[in-house]
């Protein structure tokens, strides 16, 4: 059951394998369902049709970027259902929290809560009726400026950012916070890409990606780490399918045998549609063990190293590019050596993998000329994702396979402007160069010292040490790890503020005063006094566009994020340090500030005039350094003794297995749109374990049954999540794989990347109990 309009019922789980390539007639049916669904079905057929097109919307899924070529219907399946998800017309208004008490919501599922509507009215929570009440937006600002002039340090709030904030919104929102004195700037980023930013800027100078779209057409080979596209970038799916159609290799490395990773039928062609036809997305697969990615590279990184020794020793040509090598990178001498140092029962033993499919793996890298590497949270979301990371810098640079056609590395984002919120200026640890441009820009004295990122939020709220929470969109209740301690944290402060689209638990977990600001999302038409606006995005291939709204809004008493920004900012500030009514009556003169501080946006307004709009590009693409030692920096980093962590070790016990934890075909985030995963066979429900058959065995229990998750970690704390169902799946033994953010509780606070701070959700070290009771099913 997958429509949105049975969201009371509750349907019967089934699960079975699926057999089908992704895309295709499946794809088509959802988005039929998506249309119905939302009420809308007429209007929103007007939005697709804008999605991704110039003068339309950017597409409120992925960061996906798109090919230059205009004329193409540039929506998928998710974009679809994205979409209309967002542009309903049910409405969660004051007769609905009339109707609701807080604790009342609280009982309800994730599902339940979103598919209620579009909030349309700022409310207030009351504590004595435990329910949200109307407020006027002026009410609302002044709360909110009364607490923040209330706090004996600007440090005591937190501003988060969840990726979907437009350019302008992201921009206006940390003027504001720099304005008021903090860099408190916690951002889903911080669980998401993370380690990208943290690696690549010390290895090559660029926190982003190297690539741009028409790269894909010239590579020769393309590794996907990490990543499931078919559910989560399925515009993905065609670059590479046209890559294995002009015989390049596409090598996908997944524990898992993701289906848009193995066929993919274009939903949009209709010869393979009537014909049934699919083509293959991959020319290799591979499947190590969760974390095991690391190991995989420095083996291939090993044979090329033999292989070069042997090239030298016999005068054949060279496996490294020994040009690029000397004029461009630092420190290979250094990562010779640690590859020399590292044992092939190391590498095998931690992989999961035979040294031959090692082989098979450095054999397809250098039989390539250029070679794009993409990645995306299966590497991100470890203790060691930024050696890893580096590592696959380190491979890359090997073969001088950074700034030319069809090479590059390529962190593919997740929300559709993370990046753009990152390049804007959301940066809990801001760049010098930034803050000066903005102390010059706007003659105030910025602060200085680093703010908190999200694990650190939530510390510093648990201890009593932050008091506000400000939310610009998210759901940093069920978004973030340890479910119960991050909503001990919530609940700990004076006031918390959510400025959301829909409801989800983040309302409901909430301050001793809290406050619901609703506002447009992308498909809402955005009119402010100078007339309508549009706003930017910036994809992950750093092309920066605009997004035009095309829907009326439901309410007149919603309002832009850039808005409730100003509204917050001049009930708090004044004036200071500009009139923030004047910059929101035309979103140009918030572009023009970011034209004068953010480098790369010159001319900011006359270049979106271009269509498709511009790109800001990557001084890493062009070869140029922007480290300290101003090369590319080979990391020579050692490859982990263990990947259990000491914490787990102490407790005595040894996992029943490794846990990652991923997103259904059916959710975005913690948006869960239908309780099917289609590509992977489970229908009607969420509370599932992915487990090997033989590990369910061996672990006393029997295909079907179900199972409590308890996580290990030697803290005392019990993590223990209830009567998850054991699907007995293709997936290698000793690893499991659950919906994320259900198991969210599982996953410790402690545990977090080296260097990214990166809540670890793809490894988390578990066991199974007997069912204590029977979990939740809707
Ligand atoms: N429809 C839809 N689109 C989305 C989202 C969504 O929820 N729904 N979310 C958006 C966001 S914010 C993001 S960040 C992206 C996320 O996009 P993905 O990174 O594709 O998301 P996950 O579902 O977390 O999938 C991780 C993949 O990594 C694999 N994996 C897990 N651990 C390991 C490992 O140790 N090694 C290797 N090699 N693979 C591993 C899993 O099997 C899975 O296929 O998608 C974005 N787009
Ligand atoms: N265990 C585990 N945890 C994870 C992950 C994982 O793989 N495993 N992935 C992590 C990743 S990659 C990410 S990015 C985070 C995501 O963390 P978040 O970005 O905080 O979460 P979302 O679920 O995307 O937020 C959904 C809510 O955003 C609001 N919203 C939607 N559109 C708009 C808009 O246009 N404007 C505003 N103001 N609000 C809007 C709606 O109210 C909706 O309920 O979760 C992380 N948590
Ligand atoms: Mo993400």
């Amino acid at each position: 059951m997958s429509t949105q309009h049975q969201a009371d019922q509750t349907p019967t789980p089934r699960y079975k394998p699926y057999r089908g390539a992704a895309g295709g007639w499946g794809a088509l049916r959802s988005v039929a369902q998506a249309w119905l669904g939302s009420n809308n079905a007429l209007k929103n057929i007007r939005a697709l049709l804008k999605t991704n097109q110039n003068g339309g919307l950017d597409c409120p899924g992925c960061a996906w970027g798109d090919s230059p070529e205009s004329g193409m219907v540039k929506f998928c399946e998710n974009g679809a259902k994205a979409v209309n998800w967002e542009a309903t017309k049910r409405r969660v208004d004051p007769a609905f929290f009339a109707r609701y008490s807080v604790s009342a919501l609280l009982e309800q599922s994730d599902y339940w809560l979103e598919y209620q509507g579009r909030l349309t009215h700022p409310m207030v929570y009351d504590a004595a009726s435990d329910r949200y009440q109307p407020i006027s937006w002026e009410g609302a600002f002044n709360l909110v400026a009364k607490h923040l002039l209330k706090l004996k340090s600007p440090d005591q709030a937190e501003f988060y950012t969840s990726g979907r904030a437009s350019n302008e919104a992201a921009y206006l929102y940390q003027l504001f916070v720099r304005a008021y004195g903090t860099n408190n700037f916690p951002d889903c980023s911080n669980m998401c890409h993370e380690a990208s930013g943290v690696a690549m800027a010390q290895s090559v100078g660029v926190g982003k990606g190297t690539v741009t779209f028409d790269d894909f057409e010239h590579a020769d080979a393309i590794f996907v780490w990490g990543q499931n596209p078919g559910t989560n970038h399925p515009r993905m799916l065609e670059p590479l399918r046209e890559a294995v159609k002009r015989g390049a290799q596409v090598i996908c490395i997944n524990p898992l045998k993701e289906r848009g990773l193995e066929r993919f039928q274009h939903p949009q062609n209709p010869i393979e549609m009537l014909t049934n036809g699919d083509r293959p997305t991959n020319t290799a697969y591979l499947r190590p063990a969760l974390g095991g990615d690391m190991a995989l590279m420095r083996g291939m990184a090993k044979f090329l190293l033999q292989w070069e020794r042997e090239a030298q020793a016999n005068d054949a040509p060279s496996v490294f590019d020994h040009d690029f090598l000397n004029e461009h990178t630092g420190g290979v001498l250094e990562y010779l050596a640690a590859i020399d140092a590292t044992s092939w029962e190391h590498i095998v033993e931690q992989s999961g993998l035979s040294l031959a499919d090692i082989e098979r793996a450095a054999q397809m890298y250098r039989s390539a000329e250029n070679v794009i590497m993409c990645w995306a949270m299966g590497i991100t979301q470890h203790r060691h994702s930024v050696p890893t990371i580096q590592e696959i810098a380190n491979l890359m640079l090997l073969r001088g396979n950074l700034g030319k056609p069809g090479a590059g590395l390529c962190p593919v984002r997740g929300h559709s402007n993370v990046q753009g919120d990152r390049t804007m200026g959301i940066n809990e640890r801001p760049p010098v160069a930034l803050l000066d441009a903005l102390e010059k820009r706007f003659k105030f004295k910025v602060p200085r010292h680093n703010g908190h990122n999200t694990v650190e939020a939530i510390h510093a709220m648990l201890k009593g040490e932050a008091k506000i929470f400000i939310g610009l969109g998210g759901n940093f209740a069920q978004a973030t790890p340890d479910s119960s301690r991050t909503a001990e944290a919530l609940r700990n402060c004076e006031l918390t503020v959510q400025i959301s689209t829909k409801l989800n638990r983040s309302h409901l977990i909430h301050g001793k005063e809290a406050l619901i600001l609703p506002c447009f999302g992308r498909t809402d038409i955005d009119l402010q006094v100078e007339g309508p606006q549009a706003v930017t995005v910036e994809d992950s291939f750093s092309m920066v566009h605009e997004s035009h709204g095309q829907l009326q809004p439901l309410s007149r008493q919603m309002r832009s994020e850039p808005a409730v920004i100003a509204g917050i900012a001049a009930a708090t500030l004044g004036a200071h340090p500009m009139d923030w009514n004047w910059l929101i009556a035309d979103y140009s003169r918030i572009r023009d500030l970011i034209a004068d501080t953010i480098p790369g946006f010159e001319d900011f307004n006359q270049r979106l005039e271009n269509p498709g709009g511009f790109y800001l590009g990557s001084s890493a693409g062009e070869r140029r350094w922007n480290t300290s030692s101003g090369r590319a920096n080979f990391k020579p980093n050692v490859l982990p003794a263990d990947l259990i962590h000491e914490s787990v070790r102490a407790t005595g016990q040894i996992p029943d297995l490794i846990m990652q934890s991923m997103r259904s075909h059916d959710q975005y985030n913690t948006t869960i749109y239908g309780l099917d995963d289609r590509y992977r066979g489970v229908k009607g429900q969420r509370d599932v374990l992915f487990v090997n058959e033989a590990d369910i065995i061996r672990l006393g229990f029997k295909p079907g049954q179900k199972a409590d998750i308890v996580s290990i970690w030697s803290d005392g704390r019990e993590r223990r999540v209830k009567g998850f169902t054991l699907l007995a799946f293709d997936i290698p033994a000793g690893q499991a794989a659950a919906y994320y953010p259900e198991v969210n509780p599982l996953v410790p606070l402690e545990s977090v990347g080296d260097g990214s701070h990166t809540p670890t959700s793809k490894f988390v070290a578990i066991r199974l109990e007997a069912a204590s009771e029977t979990g939740r099913i809707l």
